[in-house]
């Protein structure tokens, strides 16, 4: 399958991502062969390191999936490193302004778009690309998502989503459900949260950019399809690993 993610996201199909917070390769490409669309690795809230993050992008290609980076809040820098190294899509967390969501996406992309400092010799041999082809077509397939989980990020939105360079959004709905509500509740299944992730999803399509969303169950990826998103994060392998205790210890309950 030699389509990008950024082809399959752009096609009205929505894709969806496993997430993984433990570093371990193993995982990610177990989640790969599973059948996951994409694979996204959490260097922000997850045990990523550079060097785990560099072999577990091997691993999810080498088990047929896309290959997704979440950034640490700030870390541009670190954004244009992982797409050396083969991230497909980038997702760069609490973007609240204009400035910040240019910084990011900019930090992605090849000149005249961007300053993206040029040196994609793993990124080429994990998509199967020659060099050259990689190069001319990075732009195009290297995607940079802002991701929005404030109320100020949302009173800049339409800024936010001004940005040329700038690919798309991606929600965050606890962080989201924390700032709306003043700090009273992570909530990210909420009315509120529902109805804001459908402004955003309509806003995006109307500028022409793409739209991603972190789902906390089945249900909200499917009401994600009817907003029209096209990325959905579904499955966090910590998560897995803790419902999979449960139910193990339940099954033996009283013997
Ligand atoms: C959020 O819901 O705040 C997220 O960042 C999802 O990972
Ligand atoms: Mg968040």
């Amino acid at each position: 399958d030699i389509s990008s993610l950024a082809d399959k996201m752009r096609s009205g199909r929505p894709v969806i991502t496993g997430w993984s917070v433990l570093n371990m390769p193993m995982i990610v490409e177990l989640f790969a062969r599973g059948g996951y669309q994409a694979v996204a690795i959490d260097l922000q809230h997850g045990l990523y390191g550079f060097d785990d993050a560099c072999d577990a992008l091997a691993s999810i290609a080498a088990g047929g999936a896309h290959r997704i980076a979440r950034i640490p809040i700030g870390d541009n820098a670190l954004a244009g490193r992982l797409a050396d190294m083969g991230a497909e899509c980038l997702i760069a967390p609490m973007i609240n302004t204009r400035g910040q969501a240019e910084e990011f996406a900019r930090a992605v992309k090849y000149p005249p778009a961007g300053e993206r400092s040029w040196s994609p010799f793993r990124a080429a041999e994990l998509s199967g690309q020659t060099i050259e082809d990689y190069t001319a077509k990075s732009n195009f397939q290297t995607l940079s998502l802002a991701m929005i989980e404030t109320a100020e990020a949302i009173d800049a939105l339409d800024e936010i989503l001004s940005v040329p360079e700038l690919d798309g959004v991606f929600v965050g709905p606890s962080d989201l459900s924390l700032s709306l509500s003043g700090g009273a509740a992570v909530d990210p299944n909420s009315k509120q949260v529902a109805r804001v992730a459908a402004s955003i999803a309509d806003k995006a399509r109307k500028a022409g950019k793409l739209a991603g969303i972190f789902c906390m169950s089945a249900e909200k990826v499917q009401e994600a399809a009817d907003h029209g998103y096209c990325l959905m994060a579904h499955g966090i392998d910590r998560s897995f690993l803790v419902d999979c205790v449960d139910a193990a210890l339940k099954e033996v309950e009283g013997v």
